[in-house]
């Protein structure tokens, strides 16, 4: 992608029984209105909003259990999600996909996964989203969304998109950690994830710690998958989610992170999620994804 603007497929995912609250399933349409179309424009790239209607009509699907809450709803969307992310992407286009809860990264990794086999994962976030069936505190499967993606948990979930892992451990990051499950800490050890948590963001400064991240997701890959959580910022800045955590990510360190990913070339498919716009203070936060989307894809101050 060196030099050539990629052709932006915008895939909303309106979808929210992941989370434990409802409303992020607004997310895609709050971003939309922030003016994201008009920022795309102003950075010259060429780009198609698909439609919504790619997603099957769930309302009728109750399967659910107690560790796996929604797993009926949530795999029959998520393998359309794979299925709409491998299209863009075999068409040569930039899958960026709107949440929606972080559960459907189970759907676009797999998509971003099918034509890329040595897929590098970064995952910002306040969470690990690590958890399983064994280990869920909540049942909430958007607490489990990278677990999957790595192999682990329940096969309903694992198998979306293809019954294999979509990505290795070695390979993943984690950036903004804050607030990590025991089982998901055991993850991390047992597996070899590289996690980077708000404490060496702290001590090392978030330019080093991207650096790193950069090195290790671009080492050998063939292609670089984000997944962007917005409650991987600060709660002053970043309201309008589920989760809050206290002692997230500052609104520079953000936006440093996202231009030093576009500095490197290295992202060829991207979600941003849980955004609520139902929590928010008017659509700040919203528009600061709109923000952080046009750094990532190139936006400079000079
Ligand atoms: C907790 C769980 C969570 C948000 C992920 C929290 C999960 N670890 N919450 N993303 N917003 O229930 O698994
Ligand atoms: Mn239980
Ligand atoms: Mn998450
Ligand atoms: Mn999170």
């Amino acid at each position: 992608s060196a030099g050539q603007l990629p052709h932006i497929a915008i895939i909303p995912a309106p979808f929210d029984w992941g989370a434990s609250r409802r409303g992020a399933s607004h997310g895609p349409q709050a971003i939309l209105l922030s003016g994201l179309e008009r920022k795309l424009q102003n950075l010259g790239l060429s780009y198609v909003v698909e439609s919504p209607d790619y997603l099957p009509d769930v309302s009728l699907d109750h399967r659910s259990e107690q560790h796996l809450r929604y797993w009926g709803k949530i795999a029959a969307v998520n393998e359309a999600i794979a299925q709409k992310t491998a299209q863009a992407a075999a068409a040569g286009q930039f899958p960026l996909l709107l949440g929606g809860d972080h559960s459907i990264a189970i759907g676009s990794v797999a998509g971003a996964a099918r034509g890329r086999r040595r897929l590098g994962v970064l995952w910002i976030d306040a969470h690990g989203d690590l958890n399983t069936p064994g280990t869920t505190p909540s049942g909430n499967i958007h607490g489990m969304s990278l677990a999957c993606s790595l192999g682990h948990g329940d096969s309903r979930l694992t198998s979306i998109g293809g019954s294999y892992p979509k990505v290795q451990a070695d390979r993943t990051v984690i950036v903004g950690a804050r607030e990590l499950d025991e089982g998901e800490r055991q993850l991390i050890r047992s597996e070899g994830i590289h996690c980077f948590t708000m404490h060496d963001i702290d001590r090392r400064g978030m330019a080093a710690v991207m650096d790193e991240a950069i090195a290790i997701v671009s080492d050998g890959t063939d292609g670089v998958h984000l997944s962007f959580d917005i409650d991987s910022v600060d709660p002053g800045e970043a309201p309008g989610t589920g989760t809050k955590v206290r002692g997230g990510l500052m609104y520079r360190e953000t936006h440093l992170a996202m231009e030093m990913l576009a500095e490197s070339g290295i992202v060829t498919s991207a979600d941003v999620v849980e955004v609520n716009p139902q929590l928010d203070n008017g659509h700040r936060t919203a528009r600061l994804a709109v923000e952080l989307i046009a750094s990532l894809l190139g936006e400079r101050i000079l």
